[in-house]
């Protein structure tokens, strides 16, 4: 992270998790988005989709404690549709963290999210990632289901609802103290 770089921060998921919603939340900046109208069985779920990104931005402060200090963070939702997946791996360059973000209320979002947490683990296998679960209704009880099914360690699991400022702003600290601690493990193995 340097003061000129904005730190380049992905938002990934399934179809209908809430990676525009969690852009939304966050920027600060007006958001660019590209939304369309569903044309398939998916718009039982919601009647728009995003088909090839979102893009908003923000001045992130610091909370007490933090490894971090403030700066910017460029935030780059993708599509969740399959079909437009191909802009995954553009999105992803010189990323330097994601979120995968999952709706635990539906099984397919769940069996897609798996996909995808294995194709950006694939794309990028050192970047820091923390998987965002909305509308988990026992995160106690559920944690090592959940994280079998998507294929992930049950410490990279938060729960988050996207609408909600704190929720997103929250996770978003947790993500940046692993791009610091990615960061700073850099710096010492460069002689
Ligand atoms: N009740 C509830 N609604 C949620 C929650 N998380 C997301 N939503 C709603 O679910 C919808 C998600 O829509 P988007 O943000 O467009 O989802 P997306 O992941 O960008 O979808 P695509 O770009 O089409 O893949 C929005 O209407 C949100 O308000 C949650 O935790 N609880
Ligand atoms: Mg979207």
């Amino acid at each position: 992270m340097t003061a000129s770089a904005p730190t380049k921060i992905v938002v990934t998921g399934p179809f209908g998790a809430g990676k525009t919603t969690f852009v939304s939340t966050l920027s600060q900046d007006p958001v660019v988005s590209t939304e369309r109208a569903v044309s398939d069985a998916t718009v039982a779920v919601k009647t728009s989709t995003t088909v090839a990104m979102d893009h908003g931005g923000l001045h992130v402060t610091p909370p007490p404690g933090a490894s971090w200090g403030a700066h910017r963070v460029g935030l780059f939702g993708t599509p969740g549709q399959q079909r437009f997946s191909f802009m995954w791996t553009m999105l992803a360059r010189d990323m330097d963290g994601y979120v995968v973000l999952v709706d635990a209320s539906r099984s397919e979002s769940v069996a897609q999210a798996r996909d995808i947490v294995a194709a950006f683990a694939d794309l990028a296998p050192y970047v820091p990632r923390l998987v965002l679960v909305s509308r988990w209704a026992d995160p106690a009880g559920t944690r090592a289901e959940l994280a079998a099914a998507l294929g992930t360690p049950v410490q990279s699991l938060m729960p988050c609802d996207p609408r909600d400022l704190a929720d997103a702003t929250a996770a978003l600290h947790v993500l940046l103290d692993g791009v610091q601690t990615l960061s700073g493990r850099k710096k010492q193995q460069t002689p």
